[in-house]
């Protein structure tokens, strides 16, 4: 509607970025606006009937009315026709919103205390960004690792619980380029309001380009594809690399080599400290911190990956 979501301004809702999310909008603004006129027509009534039939002298009488059959018919019948408007056109939306297209595009999403971690057909993995082509049928099948979460994407007006142990879908058709969010919307513990993606929305061919770097990726560098995989394992939602801010641990920036104090008392950060740190964070608590809170990777990182990874925080200089 075109109050609700103009083309240029940004009001009260996020973009609407699919024919979904219009649809939604639409209904959503019908929703609003029949309220607003029966709340109208029912407070406003009600004041002026109240002024109208004030008690005027002491000896006013009520009439006495029992009731009006034509009346009574009018205000039943005509919320029951908006009523059933609503609820046809809420399920025509809800239907398309739920079958899911014949030759979408699929993409598997897995969630976990933090992240999203997307994986594609082709072996292309990412964390915490999906990037699909515009004006394309994609399909999500979604699953979590620990908890329940769920998938939102409030551009696409779109959301879904992700089920440990189960598969659930979700599909949409973006009609516009740009990135919009994904947010957890299923209070899942205490990194819960982190838990945040982004969607890229690109044009055919700059997809298949983002595809094809992608899947370069095991020919880079070591200390680079180290990077790669620090962005794509989340650890950067919990470490910063760049200075020595705390996040949610503490920043690995400029560690290498240095004296860290931890429950196990002072020890050197070298790369067994790190693959230790990496693999069974609760081995050695680093001071200030409390354990359990970084998640093992024991079994996520393969031997490569993990000495990728430790490359690159010895580089952090
Ligand atoms: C959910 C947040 C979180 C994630 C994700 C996470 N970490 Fe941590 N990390 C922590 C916390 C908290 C600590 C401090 C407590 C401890 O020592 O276990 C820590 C400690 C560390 C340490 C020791 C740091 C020091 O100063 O001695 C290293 C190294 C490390 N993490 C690397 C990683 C790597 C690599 C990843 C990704 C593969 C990662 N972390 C993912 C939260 C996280
Ligand atoms: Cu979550």
């Amino acid at each position: 509607m075109f109050w609700l979501s103009p083309a240029h301004a940004q009001t009260f809702m996020p973009t609407a970025a699919s024919d979904i999310a219009g649809d939604v909008d639409n209904l959503y603004s019908f929703l609003l606006i029949s309220s607003f006129i029966s709340c109208v027509i029912l407070i406003g009534g009600m004041i002026y009937f109240v002024y109208k039939y004030r008690r005027k002298s002491p000896n006013d009488k009520t009439p006495r009315i029992t009731h009006n059959n034509f009346l009574e018919f009018l205000w039943s019948f005509i919320p029951l026709v908006i009523f059933m408007v609503i609820f046809a056109w809420g399920w025509k939306v809800y239907h398309d919103m739920r079958s899911m297209p014949e030759n979408g595009l699929e993409i598997h999403v897995t969630g976990k205390q933090w992240a999203w971690e997307i994986q594609y057909k082709s072996g292309v993995t990412t964390s915490n960004e999906v990037v699909v082509p515009i004006d394309t049928d994609v399909k999500l099948i979604m699953t979590s690792r620990d908890v329940l979460h769920s998938f939102y994407v409030p551009s696409f007006r779109i959301k879904q619980d992700v089920i440990p142990g189960r598969y659930t879908t979700l599909w949409f058709n973006s009609n516009k380029l740009g990135e919009f969010h994904i947010f957890c919307t299923e209070y899942c513990g205490t990194s819960h309001s982190g838990m945040i993606g982004k969607l890229r929305v690109v044009t055919r061919e700059d997809y298949d380009k983002w595809l094809e770097q992608e899947s370069k990726f095991s020919t880079l560098p070591i200390a680079e594809r180290g990077a790669k995989l620090f962005q794509n394992k989340a650890c950067a939602s919990c470490h910063s690399v760049v200075d020595s801010s705390v996040r949610v641990g503490p920043a690995l920036y400029q560690k290498f080599g240095k004296q860290q104090i931890t429950s196990a008392g002072e020890v050197t950060v070298d790369e067994e400290y790190l693959r230790e740190s990496i693999l069974n964070p609760n081995a050695k608590i680093v001071k200030g911190f409390n354990p359990n809170i970084m998640p093992s990777f024991q079994g996520q990182l393969n031997e490569a990956e993990l000495l990728a990874i430790i490359e690159y925080i010895k580089g952090l200089k």
